[in-house]
C-alpha cells in the first residue's frame, strides 16, 4: 500500500510501514514534511497491517533540521514539538534510518523514534547554538537520556557535527551500518528494512520511549562543565542557555522539560544575537552565488583535478595542503630542488599533525602526500588545469613569473594570483589569455583560514569566476566575490580600520585600553596586538607603496614610529607591546611616550576617551568603507563583507558584522554618525556615502 504526497509519502510491506521524507535540498523540516510526518504516523498507527514503522529519506541527507527559511514568519502548525511527541508516543516502534547529516531538528526526530540506525559515514548534531538557539523540539531532554548529561552538554554546547562512527559506544544507535554499495541510500533503506522485519519475527514490539528513561549524572560536575562552557561560548548566550536548561530540567519529565525549553527556545529566537548568527549562516550561503545580469546563465566552471601552486613559502603550503586535503592533485614548483624538498617536508608536517590530532586518517593522509609533486621544473605545470601563484610581493616579479607560464601552459589553463593588494589587472597585462587570469586570495594560514577572496579583474571571464569560486568550495573555503581595488575588500577595511585605531590613539587612548575595549566586545584579538602579531614592518611597507595622504597628517604615524625604531612587534619582542621570554605581552611606557610625542608635534588635542567611543569609531570606520565598496561595485553584496569580516578578520560572528550591525543601528542612525564624524574630520576622511542599499 502507498500513499504519495510529492514530500511524504507511505509504503506498507511485510506489516513495515515506512514513511518516506523527499523534500530537497536537505530534507528540512518545513511545514508541509511536519505535516505530512504527523499524518502518516497517525495512518501507520490506525493500519493494523502495520507492526513496524520506518522513517527515512530520500536525497543527500536525513533530515538537516528545521527549515531555516521559515524563522522569519509565524511559526505553523504542527509545531515539531508535538510531531516529535507524536513518534515517542506511538505504541508501534518507530525507526529513524539516519544518513547524511542528521541535525538539529532532524536528530530530534530521531531521538523520539524507538530506534536509531544510521550508516557509518553520517553525521549528526544539535549545531542550533551556531543559530543562537538550543534544540527547540526535545533535544535537551532527549539526548542525555541516551548518552548520558556530559556527553550531551558536549554536543548541544558546541554545536558540533559528530561523526555517527565516534559515537558507536554511545548508545545513540541500535545498528550502524558500513557499506561500499555504490548506492549507499537504497542500501541503507534495504537494510532498515531488514532491521524491521527482525523486530517482528523475534516480536520486540514493545517500545521503549526515550523520554521514560532515567538520567545519568553520576560523573558531572556541574560548576566545572559550566565555567569550561563560558570559556569557549566567548560572548554568544545560546550555550550557556543550554546549560542551564539541561541542569534545572535533568530531573523534570520530559514534558516538563520541554516546556522550560520551548520557553527559552523562543526567548532565543528573538534575541539580537540570533539573528546575527542566522544573517551570518545566510550571508555565507548567499556568498558563494554569484550575482549575474537578468536572463544570463550562470557559467559552467572547469573541472580542475589537478592544481599548481607556485612557491612554497608559507602561503605555498598552505594552499598545497588545502588542496590535496581536499583530494585534489598538486605540483609545487620552487626555484631550486632544494626549496622544493623543504616545501614538500613542510607540507608533510602538516599533514601528519592533523593525523596525530585526529582530523585526518592515516590513509587519506597517505592519499594526500601521493598526490604531491614537488619541483623546480616548471613544464610539471602543464598538467594542471589552475595554477596559483603565492611568490613575493613584487608586481614586476609576478608580471614575469605570468610570461612564464602563459609559454608553457595551453590556453585553457586559469591562473590565479594570491597577492593581497597588488594590481591584477596589471598583473593580467603579463598574461597570453587575461580572461582566464583571476585572483585567489588566501588568508594565513591558507590550510585553516575559511576566507577566500575571489577578484574579478577587468579581463576575467565568467567561466574563470565560476572555475575559482568551484575551487574554492572544493577546498571548502568560504569564497566572496569581489573586484579590483587596493586591498580588495578584506584588507581595504582592515587598512581603514587601522587608521581609525591609529587615530584614537594619537588622540590620547592608550594603547591596552584600545585592544581591551575592542576584545571585550568581542574581537578575536585586539588590533594593535594584531599588528604585532603579524609584523610592523609589513603593513609599513604594504604603505610605502602608495603616497602618503596629504589630509592625514596622523595617517598610521603611530605604526611608523614603532618601524622607524624597530619595534617590529612580536619578532623584535618590541612593538606596541614589549614580549617577554614566555611572549606574553606586556604594556610598554616606551611606545606610549613615542606616541604622545608625536601627538604633540602634529598638534592633536588629547582627550579621554571611554570603550564605547572607541568601539564606536573602530565600527563605523568599517561601515564608512564598507558602503563605499559597496556603492564602488567592488563587492556584490553588504552581507559579503559581514562574511569577510567574521572570517577572516576576527569580527564576532554573534554580531552578525559591520554591515549588520548597520542595519541593526537603523539608516538614521548611520547617515547622522557618519556627518558627526565628517563635520569633525573632513570628508576627505569620511567621505559622503550612499545608504539606499537594497536589503
Ligand atoms: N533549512 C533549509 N535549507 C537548508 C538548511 C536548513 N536547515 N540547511 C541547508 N540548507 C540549504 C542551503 O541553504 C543550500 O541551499 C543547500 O541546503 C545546501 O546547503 C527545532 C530549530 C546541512 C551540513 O543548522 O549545516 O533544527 O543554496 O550548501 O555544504 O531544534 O547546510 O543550494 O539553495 O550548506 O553540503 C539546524 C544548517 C537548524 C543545519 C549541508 N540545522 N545547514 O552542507 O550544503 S535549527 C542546521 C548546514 C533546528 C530545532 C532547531 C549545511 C548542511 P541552496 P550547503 P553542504
Amino acid at each position: 500500500m502507498s500513499t504519495n504526497s510529492n514530500v511524504v509519502s507511505i509504503h506498507l510491506e511485510d506489516n513495515i510501514g515506512t514513511i518516506t521524507i523527499n523534500y530537497p535540498p536537505v530534507n528540512a523540516l518545513g511545514q508541509v514534511v511536519r505535516q505530512g510526518l504527523k499524518q502518516s504516523i497517525e495512518q501507520l498507527n490506525s493500519d493494523s497491517r502495520c507492526k513496524v514503522i520506518v522513517i527515512q529519506c530520500v536525497g543527500r541527507t536525513f533530515i538537516a533540521g528545521a527549515d531555516i527559511r521559515e524563522f522569519g514568519s509565524t511559526p505553523l502548525e504542527p509545531f515539531l514539538p508535538d510531531v516529535v511527541n507524536d513518534i515517542e508516543a506511538c505504541p508501534k516502534p518507530v525507526i529513524a534510518s539516519l544518513f547524511g547529516t542528521t541535525l538539529g531538528g532532524g536528530l530530534e526526530v530521531a531521538l523520539a523514534c524507538h530506534y536509531r540506525v544510521a550508516l557509518a559515514t553520517g553525521l549528526v548534531g544539535l549545531p542550533e547554538v551556531n543559530l543562537g538557539l538550543i534544540p527547540g523540539a526535545g533535544g535537551t531532554q532527549r539526548l542525555m537520556r541516551i548518552i548520558g548529561v556530559k556527553s550531551a552538554l558536549e554536543m548541544i554546547t558546541s554545536g558540533k557535527h559528530c561523526s555517527v562512527h565516534s559515537l558507536e559506544s554511545s548508545g545513540l544507535f541500535d545498528a550502524i551500518f558500513s557499506t561500499s554499495s555504490d548506492e549507499p541510500v537504497s542500501e541503507l533503506a534495504a537494510l532498515t528494512h531488514t532491521f524491521a522485519k527482525q523486530l517482528i519475527s523475534c516480536d520486540q514490539l514493545e517500545v521503549n520511549p526515550v523520554g521514560q528513561r532515567i538520567v545519568d549524572t553520576n560523573d558531572i560536575n556541574w560548576d566545572d562543565v559550566k565555567s569550561a562552557i563560558i570559556k569557549k561560548a566567548r560572548g554568544r548566550i545560546a550555550p550557556l542557555v543550554a546549560f542551564d536548561i539541561i541542569k534545572s530540567t535533568h530531573l523534570l519529565t520530559v514534558s516538563e522539560g520541554m516546556n522550560v525549553e520551548r520557553d527559552e527556545f523562543v526567548k532565543l529566537l528573538k534575541s539580537e544575537q540570533s539573528a546575527a548568527l542566522r544573517h551570518a549562516f545566510a550571508a555565507e550561503k548567499m556568498a558563494s552565488k554569484i550575482v549575474s545580469a537578468p536572463q544570463t546563465t550562470q557559467a559552467e566552471p572547469m573541472d580542475v583535478q589537478c592544481i599548481g601552486v607556485i612557491g612554497g613559502g608559507t602561503m605555498g603550503v598552505g594552499i598545497a595542503t588545502a588542496a590535496l586535503s581536499a583530494g585534489l592533485s598538486v605540483v609545487l614548483i620552487e626555484q631550486t630542488e632544494i626549496a622544493a624538498k623543504t616545501a614538500a617536508t613542510n607540507i608533510e608536517k602538516i599533514i601528519q599533525g592533523n593525523v596525530k590530532s585526529g582530523r585526518m586518517n592515516v590513509n587519506v593522509a597517505e592519499s594526500c602526500l601521493n598526490r604531491l609533486t614537488t619541483s623546480e621544473n616548471k613544464q610539471n605545470l602543464s598538467q594542471c588545469q589552475l595554477i596559483i601563484e603565492a611568490i613575493f610581493e613584487d608586481i614586476n616579479v609576478k608580471k614575469e613569473l605570468f610570461a612564464e607560464l602563459s609559454e608553457i601552459c595551453d590556453g585553457n589553463t586559469l591562473f590565479a594570483s594570491n597577492t593581497s593588494y597588488l594590481n591584477l589587472n596589471e598583473i593580467a597585462q603579463s598574461v597570453s589569455h587575461p580572461e582566464r587570469f583571476v585572483g585567489m586570495h588566501f588568508f594565513s594560514p591558507a590550510h585553516i583560514m575559511k576566507l577566500l577572496e575571489v577578484i574579478r579583474t577587468d579581463h576575467s571571464s565568467d567561466v574563470a569566476i565560476a572555475t575559482a569560486m568551484f575551487v574554492a568550495k572544493k577546498l571548502k573555503k568560504i569564497a566572496v566575490l569581489v573586484n579590483v581595488c587596493f586591498g580588495f575588500a578584506g584588507n581595504r577595511m582592515f587598512s581603514r580600520h587601522g587608521r581609525e585605531i591609529q587615530q584614537i590613539l594619537l588622540e590620547g587612548a592608550s594603547i591596552e585600553q584600545i585592544d581591551s575595549a575592542l576584545t571585550h566586545w568581542g574581537m578575536a584579538m585586539g588590533p594593535l596586538s594584531v599588528q604585532d602579531l603579524a609584523g610592523i614592518d609589513i603593513g609599513c611597507k604594504a604603505r610605502a607603496s602608495k603616497p602618503l595622504p596629504g589630509h592625514d597628517p596622523g595617517y598610521f604615524r603611530p605604526s611608523t614610529l614603532m618601524f622607524e625604531n624597530n619595534r617590529l612587534g612580536r619578532k623584535t619582542k618590541l612593538g606596541f607591546y614589549r614580549y617577554d621570554e614566555a611572549g606574553k605581552a606586556h604594556s610598554d611606557p616606551e611606545a606610549e611616550k613615542l606616541i604622545r610625542a608625536e601627538s604633540a608635534k602634529l598638534g592633536i588635542k588629547q582627550k579621554s576617551f571611554t570603550d564605547d567611543e572607541i568601539v564606536h569609531r573602530a565600527l563605523f570606520a568599517l561601515i564608512s568603507e564598507g558602503l563605499q565598496l559597496y556603492n564602488e561595485g567592488i563587492v556584490q553584496r553588504l552581507s559579503d563583507i559581514d562574511v569577510i569580516w567574521m572570517n577572516g578578520y576576527g569580527f564576532p560572528r554573534y554580531r552578525g558584522g559591520p554591515m549588520f550591525q548597520a542595519q541593526q543601528l537603523g539608516k538614521e542612525t548611520v547617515i547622522s554618525e557618519l556627518l558627526k564624524l565628517q563635520t569633525e574630520y573632513g570628508e576627505l576622511i569620511w567621505p559622503d556615502v550612499n545608504y539606499d542599499i537594497p536589503q
